[in-house]
């Protein structure tokens, strides 16, 4: 039987309009018909947002000043006389305008350190600035520097040890209720705090009220976390805890400034605690299958000591180490915290100004012209096809772009083109870690009398990882990224 003609026709259109569909479908490849269509589905766990916010701050600055500044201790056993208390000329906003000239964002005091005397006039205790004949006992440090920061736009933050060696219930109840009060008088009288440092140091000797003896407290148990950061977050909801183990921040294991070369954010913290023996290593480089996302913080002094002391004048680190610190902490992922210690006329001393100042002209120096700024990106692969993804999001300055690959596709090579052959001292490379940190392991090559040849390689990136080059010349980078937990999440990339 033949068909009609007319129904033969339609049958040819529906044909041709399948035909075209099809063609149009492979030449476009649609991101709605693409299973990678979308971001990539986070990968847990993932930052908050307050420490989103504190993983950009990047560079801190830490003040250690205290009795000791006059008494040439690191640790004052507790006994020291309210009197020996006498800064000269404190000047709490020439520490602060000398750290925002040097390009740090936010400063930590510490109000009160192991040997219990309060820099500001605490009522719940004789030991403290209103005893001293500093400003006939009038003065309060953590004011003047929370009012500083407030006029110089930094953030300000507040060490107060759990330790106090000066106070005579130390070891029992009472005083665990004396450092909440203290926690409550701090959150409450001198505006908003963006951390909380807490000290895990638990040393034992001590002057306890005349004591004059050894007392040891339980670290896991003695403070009642729990309830303590309650009573502070009742106050301040947004402050982030740092203590060797968090809860939002975690101490990197040493005091030299080196973050782990492999650096999660990522750890298991339900067997740590601060002080706790033995936990340098993992708290170092994070795991990687963590269960929660605590960064890790790098805490340093420019000098030997973490208090002023004359003999150390000429000890400050050098432009040059602060700078290498510098490629060890944030160029590792991490954020640091430099401490800088006043002298005994309450100033920064001229050779540690000094040495800021050097620091900042060598960053600037170092990172001036990032050379990949809107270069070309040709990538082995992108998400989906789709332009959301694609590889030249590395190099557009933004932060909310990035380069990500097909769900399962662990791995994957973006070229970056520079136009013209020119000297590279240094590769800035970030993960978009507010989809969770990924990359295990990557490379770095550049083109060379026409062979890729391999110039750097790392683990981890996270927020931000910079590797050093050592001035090779080429003008196509290319980044091997080798292997990942999930499909790599790349947002920025940038040359020096
Ligand atoms: C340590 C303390 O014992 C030092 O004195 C200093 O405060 C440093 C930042 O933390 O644990």
């Amino acid at each position: 039987m033949s068909l009609p003609k007319n129904c033969l026709m339609k049958k040819e259109i529906v044909a041709s309009v399948i035909i075209a569909l099809a063609i149009f479908l492979f030449a476009f490849n649609p991101p709605y018909l693409n299973k990678n269509a979308g971001p990539p589905a986070p990968l847990y766990p993932l930052p908050t947002e307050k420490q989103m916010g504190w993983h950009e701050m990047e560079m801190n600055a830490f003040i250690h000043f205290t009795t000791n500044t006059f008494t040439g201790l690191e640790w004052g056993f507790g006994n020291e006389s309210n009197s020996i208390f006498n800064p000269s000329s404190l000047n709490a906003t020439q520490w602060v305008r000398t750290l925002k000239d040097a390009g740090f964002k936010g400063v930590i005091l510490t109000s009160k350190h192991h040997d219990g005397f309060c820099l500001w006039p605490s009522k719940y205790t004789q030991h403290s600035v209103k005893n001293s004949p500093w400003k006939n006992g009038k003065g309060d440090v953590v004011k003047d520097v929370a009012d500083a920061c407030k006029k110089e736009g930094l953030k300000f933050g507040v060490y107060l040890s759990p330790w106090d060696r000066n106070h005579p219930e130390y070891g029992k109840p009472a005083y665990v209720e004396y450092y909440r009060n203290q926690l409550k008088e701090l959150f409450t009288n001198y505006g908003s705090v963006f951390e909380m440092w807490f000290d895990g140091a638990n040393g034992g000797n001590g002057f306890y009220g005349g004591a004059n003896e050894t007392r040891k407290i339980n670290g896991a148990t003695y403070y009642d976390w729990p309830t303590t950061l309650n009573v502070v977050r009742a106050i301040q909801p947004n402050v982030l805890f740092f203590s060797d183990a968090g809860p939002d921040l975690r101490w990197c294991g040493n005091e030299r400034g080196t973050a782990g070369e492999t650096n999660w954010n990522t750890i298991t913290n339900d067997t740590l605690y601060a002080g706790k023996p033995g936990i340098e290593k993992l708290l170092n480089t994070g795991s990687e299958n963590g269960t929660k996302w605590i960064p890790s913080e790098v805490d340093v002094s420019i000098r030997k000591g973490w208090f002023y002391h004359p003999q150390e004048d000429t000890l400050v680190k050098s432009p040059e180490t602060l700078f290498n610190i510098y490629l060890t902490t944030v160029g590792r992922g991490s954020t640091l915290l430099l401490n800088v210690p006043p002298d005994q006329r309450g100033l920064f001393h001229e050779n540690d100004v000094k040495a800021l100042q050097g620091f900042k002209k060598l960053l600037d120096q170092e990172f001036k012209t990032n050379v990949a700024k809107n270069a070309v990106v040709k990538g082995s692969a992108f998400r989906g096809n789709d332009p959301n993804y694609s590889p030249s999001n590395v190099t557009d300055g933004k932060k909310a772009t990035y380069w990500a690959t097909d769900d399962n596709v662990t791995s994957g090579s973006i070229e970056i083109n520079l136009n013209k052959t020119q000297p590279l001292k240094y590769i800035m490379l970030q993960e978009y870690i507010r989809l969770g940190q990924r990359v295990k392991s990557f490379t770095v090559e550049v083109l060379s009398d026409n062979r890729w040849r391999e110039v750097a390689a790392g683990t981890t990136i996270g927020y931000k990882r910079i590797l050093k080059l050592n001035e090779v010349s080429t003008n196509k980078v290319r980044i091997n990224i080798k292997n990942a937990k999930a499909c790599p999440v790349i947002s920025n990339v940038e040359i020096f």
